[in-house]
């Protein structure tokens, strides 16, 4: 401390000791913090000044002694209501609970470590051995290889095949993938493809060349158990596979295939096999262009006696905004050994049933994100303290937070829903209406719930003010994983697309029993006058959608296309709103699904007539669009 400085100090400590006695501790420390800093001795004067106020000095007095009490993330299965309630409402058997709980509170101690273990030791890919051959090895963290082992253990997979909960097993399956997701460092992803291979394979058949894969695939042993990847994206995109597929199959006299191809957005690419599109070459090299064209193949993915790949070439693992935690590779197939699956030029048909499963999961791990949010914000409200009172006690942010767990319940209603759907649908018990809801709602949750994810968790990060913002927190990881949700497995629009086209494949059936299930649901909860603004609002919403589609339904396609997004919108937040009034109607509701049904209700469920009555749909609209995105500034 500069000579000067120390005097004045000396000085004031001297002339206003007295008056110091009575200043708020805070400032005592601003001045003990201040000579710390300076690495003097303090004297023996200002130390006995410090012991006549009572005051402890620092023992580190630059970082001073208040630390900001971190959220805390307790059984996620035991602090959710909605998801014990919706459980109990719904399950025949009360078996799963304390499975579901004990899962919960392994998740709370120990596997959201092995997530954060992920996170900070990403997967990184040795191409060469120290003797310069060509290795492609994917190193992962021991954590995630862990995960895999436990996924096997819990069943994560396994449970929706044993069915020993009927068509309830779906629910119970996803439900503890809704518990992990957040938790799991993205092993969700392999698990989500692991299951949408299984379907595949049963739908097809379990036999020969793939029954022992469907048994590895659904194996509670971690030994046995494999993961599968699904690769569908080359280097022209993900979305239009049809015309984007370049990988050809080259038959082989045994009756198997060679592939060769570049897949360009490989996840998981540790798995132990992998379902992929490919077009078989005739005798004369040529392949059938278009959908008509793909096959669906099964290949494993082995290495050789020397430990080399076969058949395949490990690019480079992609440098990703999140889900870092998993590898994602660019794949040159060069004679990768496969089986075809379906029949020629059925590819995508034949696939389509692991997009309905990986679409759900990506639902579910949209669900949990918010879930997971809304948890450690609501601990963290009743530990902060701001402007003098816990933040729980400001009623800006329990709005703030009450908003986001209506978003939430209405994303767990409508992921739930569809899982059970898809339960109803693999027990036999499905009706007509049934399956045609299923592949409505399917595209329609995921692309709804993706959405929402982003928006619930980017709220979440700003609930804990500059420590949302802090990568070691953990929180941002939380941002930067849901961001994917909205992209991989089908993007917004093309998914609006696919609703439009179930729609039109079904000649409207699909919509037909989405009406009549939502008004069903409706007229259930008649009699709940608390619950009388809400089902008004879904009514109401509900008779403008159908207004919509019947004047949408004379006018030309691209009327309809314009409209897709906002239709599928309007699909989810009718039929949420329907889901939470249904829920709040059952007899161990609280006034709390009461309260979250009519919140959610008083939004603008119908946004596609809203739309519709602005002219955002006429033609002369789309190429206002075009051009004000291309505007071109006027030149000086
Ligand atoms: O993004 C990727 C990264 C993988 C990471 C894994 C993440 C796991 C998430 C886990 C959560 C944590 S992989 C690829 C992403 N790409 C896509 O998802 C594809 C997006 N594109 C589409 O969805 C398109 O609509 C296509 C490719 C499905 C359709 O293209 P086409 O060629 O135009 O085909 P069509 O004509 O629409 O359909 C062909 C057949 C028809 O059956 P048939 O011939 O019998 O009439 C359709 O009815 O397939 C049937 N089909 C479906 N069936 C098409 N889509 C479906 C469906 N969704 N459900 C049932």
């Amino acid at each position: 401390m500069p000579f000067g400085v120390s005097m004045l100090n000396r000085h004031v400590t001297r002339s206003c000791g007295r008056l110091w006695r009575d200043v708020p501790r805070p400032l005592v420390h601003i001045r003990s913090a201040s000579q710390a800093q300076t690495g003097t001795r303090r004297s023996d004067e200002e130390q006995s000044w410090d012991a006549s106020v009572g005051y402890l000095p620092f023992s580190r007095a630059s970082i001073g002694s208040f630390f900001q009490q971190q959220p805390e993330l307790k059984n996620p299965f035991l602090e959710d209501a909605l998801l014990r309630g919706y459980l109990k409402r719904h399950f025949p058997s009360q078996e799963v609970f304390s499975d579901l709980s004990a899962f919960g509170e392994r998740v709370a101690k120990e596997v959201d470590g092995w997530g954060r273990e992920c996170e900070v030791n990403p997967p990184r890919l040795v191409h060469f051995d120290p003797w310069g051959r060509r290795v492609d090895h994917i190193v992962t963290s021991a954590a995630w290889k862990r995960m895999k082992d436990l996924s096997a253990q819990e069943g994560l997979v396994a449970i929706g095949y044993e069915r020993l909960f009927g068509e309830w097993s779906r629910v119970y399956q996803m439900s503890k993938l809704y518990i992990f997701s957040p938790s799991s460092g993205l092993y969700t992803c392999p698990l989500a493809m692991t299951d949408g291979a299984a379907k595949v394979i049963q739908s097809i058949g379990v036999s020969w060349p793939v029954e022992e894969a469907y048994s590895r695939l659904t194996s509670r042993q971690p030994e046995r158990f494999w993961t599968s990847g699904q690769w569908m994206t080359e280097r022209r995109g993900g979305s239009d596979v049809a015309s984007g597929t370049e990988t050809v199959a080259i038959p082989q006299t045994d009756g198997s295939y060679k592939l060769h191809g570049f897949k360009w957005f490989t996840s998981a690419t540790d798995a132990d096999m992998t379902l992929t599109l490919a077009r078989v070459q005739d005798p004369t090299g040529a392949t059938t262009p278009g959908s008509k064209g793909l096959s669906l193949f099964y290949a494993e993915v082995s290495r050789d006696k020397d430990g080399l790949l076969q058949g395949i070439e490990v690019q480079r693992l992609k440098d990703k905004l999140g889900t870092r935690q998993m590898p994602t590779a660019e794949l040159l197939l060069d004679g990768l050994p496969a089986y075809r699956l379906s029949e020629d030029g059925r590819g995508v048909a034949s696939i389509a049933n692991m997009l309905t499963i990986t679409r759900i999961h990506n639902s579910i791990s949209a669900a949990a994100a918010m879930r997971r949010v809304v948890q450690l914000a609501r601990d963290f409200a009743a530990r902060r303290t701001a402007f003098g009172k816990l933040l729980k006690d400001h009623p800006l942010h329990m709005q703030t937070l009450s908003r986001m767990e209506v978003e939430t319940r209405a994303a767990f209603l409508l992921v739930m829903d569809v899982c059970r759907l898809l339960g109803r649908e693999e027990t036999g018990l499905a009706s007509q209406q049934d399956a045609h809801l299923l592949r409505l709602l399917t595209p329609v949750v995921k692309l709804y719930t993706g959405k929402q994810a982003v928006a619930v968790v980017s709220e979440g990060l700003e609930s804990f003010g500059g420590q949302g913002y802090i990568e070691d927190t953990g929180l941002p990881t939380i941002l930067r994983d849901a961001q994917v949700l909205s992209i991989w497995e089908g993007t917004t629009n093309v998914l609006s697309l696919n609703v439009l086209r179930c729609v039109a494949r079904s000649s409207g059936l699909v919509l037909h029993a989405y009406f009549s299930h939502v008004k069903s649901m409706l007229a259930g909860a008649c009699s709940f006058s608390s619950l009388t603004p809400a089902v008004k609002a879904v009514d109401s919403a509900l008779s403008e959608l159908e207004a919509f589609i019947q004047d949408a339904a004379t006018r030309k396609p691209i009327y309809l296309e314009q409209a897709a997004r906002d239709l599928a919108y309007s699909l989810a937040r009718i039929y949420a709103g329907a889901l939470l009034i249904d829920h709040a109607c059952w007899k161990g509701a609280s006034h709390l699904d009461i309260y979250a049904a009519l919140r959610w209700c008083e939004q603008d469920l119908c946004v596609v007539a809203a739309k519709q009555r602005t002219g955002c749909y006429d033609s002369s609209t789309a190429s206002l669009d075009a051009a004000l995105v291309y505007e071109q500034p006027i030149q000086a």
